[in-house]
């Protein structure tokens, strides 16, 4: 497997202006026919032979200028074909070649989905399709022809708009579509099948009439209208918040069920994952229904972030992934609660990121070198590469981080852009040098501050240190280089002992942000009559880890004081996090309590409870959920055993729900939606029946047999599903023929319903239990289970693997066996998917010693098996290194 570095990058030798294909679609012999206007390109090398890639294809016929090519003129090999020398002026090559939809199990190229053609051309599927300059710099404009059965392809739908359409032969038809936006080929997409349709028409802001569409399987039109609306609402808010406005006549959106990624940002027709699209009260949760609205926002505002404005190269994926990931957390940021959606953020990064940042699999946002870029969709590049875009406004002020964002677009529309090009553009409009910031780009693993404050009372000064310090992190690349200090935005403010806030001044605090850019820092305040309590990294300003060492009363004066939300929630998480880490440390046994510290927590979010609960729902549910058990083991950091951070969390859990208990109860009766209420997916609904559910969580950890008669009852009767799933893994939690009943009825009310037995799958596969891996094999033989689609893999093995720590890390070791035979089974289907899987081990170091061996034993004979993919080999290897 060849390592490509960013560090080699050359332009390519050349270009393709204009790219006419005919395809005419057939479940099994799809023809091809591209016809590429191709020209040295000014910047390459001069004579250099033409290399297209390919994969997997088989070519029918080549044609240079409308002749056949000559013999030895071209060659083919399975990942390319080669004109040796193409003519030094703009030229024509047209080639027809022929694929197989139905067995491209990859799901990369064009493949079928229940009977629906579409593609997955991101990152290199494009070569699967047609031979190509397959690479985001060469940018083309696209002409479609699409043929098809009418029969069996009612709908033919390509990028850009629609310009023809009309009858190709008996039982045949045939659509042309054209996209005068050039585009890479990652970027094409096309759609044929039968398929349901809803909807409406969108005025931009330009006055253009677009009209929106999205197709699902015929039937499930009634669950596509919270999506059509979500489309909407994002072209509404880019235009408010970005002063973008969309670009063609059409947007189409299309639901698949078999699909490796959400959901992909084609220029003007974009291909989902349908769970991502599907959704009705009785079918879909709160949970869901946030997640649609946010991803079709992602790939609507890609159209700015990702289309208009392009990656120079796949190092680059940051560019278009971290700017758009920012855009649509704002984008629901403004839609439900802000502070809400903060925290929401912030445990998935700390559950997903910290972790990936913290083990083998590490690297910097924009990576140096890959071997398969498949692997570096990853937390890393979006999430992470969505707080540096997060930081630089905190840094600049929202005003100039707009007039940046302007002059980006602005600057850089049309083109395949750099990290640089991106700074630049923010460089300009400051007149700041950003050479410190963005360092972020650069440098893997999750930075620590370690904060200390000194009260001076003779002098009234409030002295708050700060140190940075950073991981050596060796990557593909580089073997470890001393990391130099990055630009750490600190938004901060000083809470007074009591409550209020402290007026107290230093002249390097603007706007409430400090800026740490050395390693180590001091903040003199002056003018206090008392200690304050620093409340930092207000928002979570920063991805790093804080090492503060707060007083216990300091924290609760935070929880119930602070200003800032996120820090509230933040204080009872840390005042939560050092009664688990201390009794998973201790190994200490299943209890009724967790000590006078498990009590004190309890007291305070007592007190919080009854002060707030029913004013905002949301946030108090949040508020009740302990640290998951993946962020205790990484604030243990080494040699952990799951087992002891489970009976911690659950000896806390315990506690919690029978202290609360009587409290709890009252907010579930308070908070009881009035008989017949229309369903409401907004945020304040949600809000209601999620405090009402993680209620229910803990009085049932506390007390089981209570908990159960009210989590029957619950799923029973629930009007929601999400209601009646959050019951149904309230009762998962309890052993016994109760909930084995229960799991058995919503197995059979749901048979039709891919989707819904998802949730069913996952939430067995997440019973901290020892017979989980038996039920887990169980189900792998369900008649709804199939290693073939992505989703059904990801609810039941997924689940599992990432999202079960207990029983993944089985002190025997066959969690880990489990995992890597359904990795090897997989990957002659679908390495994407397998590879992916295979991440589960990224912790492996991390566990103890008796565990680490069998993970490794496991990863080993990975390793060895014959014939791995390209993705699998690229994730064992460095999960080994
Ligand atoms: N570009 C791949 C899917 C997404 O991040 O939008
Ligand atoms: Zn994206």
């Amino acid at each position: 497997q060849t390592i490509v570095r960013l560090a080699d990058y050359r332009p390519s030798d050349y270009l393709i202006d204009r790219v006419d294909l005919d395809v005419r679609l057939h479940p099994t012999e799809t023809r091809i026919t591209a016809t590429l206007g191709l020209r040295p390109n000014p910047a390459g090398e001069p004579g250099a032979p033409l290399v297209l890639d390919g994969d997997e294809l088989t070519l029918v016929a080549i044609a240079l200028d409308g002749q056949p090519t000559g013999p030895g003129a071209i060659e083919v090999t399975p990942r390319s074909l080669t004109l040796h020398q193409p003519p030094q002026r703009p030229f024509v090559l047209e080639i027809e070649t022929q694929v197989n939809p139905s067995t491209n199990t990859k799901l990369m190229g064009l493949y079928r989905s229940n009977g629906v053609y579409c593609t997955q051309c991101e990152a290199d599927g494009f070569r699967r399709i047609t031979y190509f300059l397959d690479r985001p710099d060469v940018m083309a404009v696209f002409t479609t022809r699409i043929e098809g059965s009418r029969a069996a392809a009612p709908v033919l739908l390509g990028n850009g708009n629609p310009v023809a359409q009309g009858e190709a032969g008996p039982g045949r038809h045939y659509a042309i579509w054209h996209d005068p936006h050039p585009k890479p080929a990652y970027l094409f997409a096309l759609v044929g099948g039968r398929l349901g349709r809803v909807g409406s028409r969108f005025t931009t802001m330009e006055g253009r009439d677009v009209e929106i569409a999205v197709y699902v399987e015929p039937g499930k039109e009634g669950r596509a209208d919270f999506a059509l609306d979500a489309v909407a609402r994002s072209m509404a808010w880019d235009e408010r918040t970005f002063g973008r406005a969309y670009d063609l006549d059409v947007f189409n959106v299309v639901a698949v069920s078999d699909f490796n990624m959400g959901a992909m940002e084609n220029k003007g027709l974009n291909i989902f994952n349908d769970k991502y699209v599907l959704a009705s009260p009785e079918t879909a949760t709160d949970a869901d229904y946030a997640n649609i609205e946010a991803i079709i926002a992602h790939e609507y505002f890609h159209n700015w972030s990702g289309n208009r404005v392009t990656c120079r190269d796949w190092f680059q994926l940051c560019l278009k992934e971290g700017l758009t990931v920012f855009r649509d957390q704002e984008f629901s940021s403004d839609e439900r609660s802000r502070p809400v959606h903060r925290i929401a953020e912030v445990r998935t990064l700390r559950a997903r990121q910290f972790p990936e940042d913290a083990g083998p699999l590490a690297h910097p946002v924009r990576p140096q070198a890959y071997r398969e870029i498949n692997n570096f969709y990853t937390a890393t590049v979006y999430e992470k590469g969505a707080e540096i875009v997060r930081m630089l406004r905190t840094l600049l002020g929202p005003e100039t981080f707009r007039a940046g964002m302007d002059r980006y677009f602005t600057t850089c529309d049309g083109t395949a852009a750099t990290v640089e090009d991106f700074l630049a553009a923010f460089a300009a409009e400051s007149g700041r040098d950003l050479a410190a910031f963005s360092r972020w780009y650069a440098q893997a693993g999750t930075p620590t501050v370690a904060v200390s404050g000194t009260y001076d009372a003779a002098a009234r000064t409030y002295t708050l240190t700060f140190r940075q310090s950073l991981p050596v992190v060796a990557t593909e690349a580089a073997a470890g280089a001393a990391p130099q200090p990055l630009a750490i935005p600190i938004a901060l403010g000083l809470v007074a002992p009591g409550g209020g806030p402290v007026a107290a001044a230093s002249e390097r605090v603007r706007d409430g942000v400090f800026v740490l850019d050395r390693a180590e820092d001091a903040l003199v305040f002056t003018g206090l009559d008392a200690a304050p309590v620093p409340s930092l990294f207000r928002g979570f300003s920063a991805p790093v880890k804080v090492e503060h060492a707060l007083t216990r009363d300091e924290r609760l004066t935070l929880l119930a004081h602070d200003r800032d939300a996120f820090n509230r929630w933040q204080a009872a998480q840390s005042l939560a996090m050092e009664v688990l880490v201390v009794r998973a440390r201790a190994n200490a046994p299943l209890a009724e309590e967790a000590g006078t510290e498990g009590a004190g927590l309890a007291a305070a979010l007592a007190t919080f409870l009854d002060g707030e609960a029913l004013a905002d729902p949301a946030f108090a549910a949040l508020v009740l959920t302990l640290p998951g058990e993946q962020e205790i083991a990484q604030a243990i950091g080494a040699e952990i055993d799951p087992d002891a951070i489970w009976r911690a969390r659950q000896t806390l859990r315990v506690q919690l729900g029978r202290d609360l208990g009587p409290r709890l109860l009252a907010l579930r009766e308070a908070l009881v939606e009035p008989e017949g209420a229309p369903f409401s997916p907004d945020a304040a609904s949600a809000g209601r029946r999620a405090l009402r559910n993680a209620a229910l969580d803990l009085v049932t950890a506390a007390d089981p047999q209570a908990g159960t008669a009210l989590a029957l009852g619950q799923v029973e009767n629930a009007a929601t599903m999400t209601d009646r799933l959050a019951a149904l893994a309230t009762l998962s939690l309890v052993p016994g023929a109760a909930r084995e009943a229960a799991l058995a009825r919503f197995g059979e009310t749901y048979r039709g319903e891919a989707l819904v037995l998802d949730k069913w799958f996952a939430l067995q596969a997440m019973i901290p239990e020892a017979g989980t891996l038996e039920r887990v094999r169980g189900l792998m033989h369900h008649a709804a289970f199939s290693l073939g689609n992505p989703n059904r893999v990801r609810s039941l093995i997924a689940s599992f693997s990432l999202n079960n720590p207990t029983q993944f890390h089985r002190p025997d070791g066959a969690g880990y066996d489990l995992t890597a035979e359904v990795v090897l089974a997989l990957d002659g289907k679908n390495p994407q998917v397998a590879a992916r899987l295979l991440t589960a081990f990224n912790t492996w170091r991390m566990v103890e010693g008796g565990r680490r061996l069998h993970a490794e034993a496991a990863l080993r004979r990975v390793a060895q098996a014959p014939g791995l993919s390209p993705d699998v080999s690229d994730i064992v290897g460095r999960s080994l290194a």
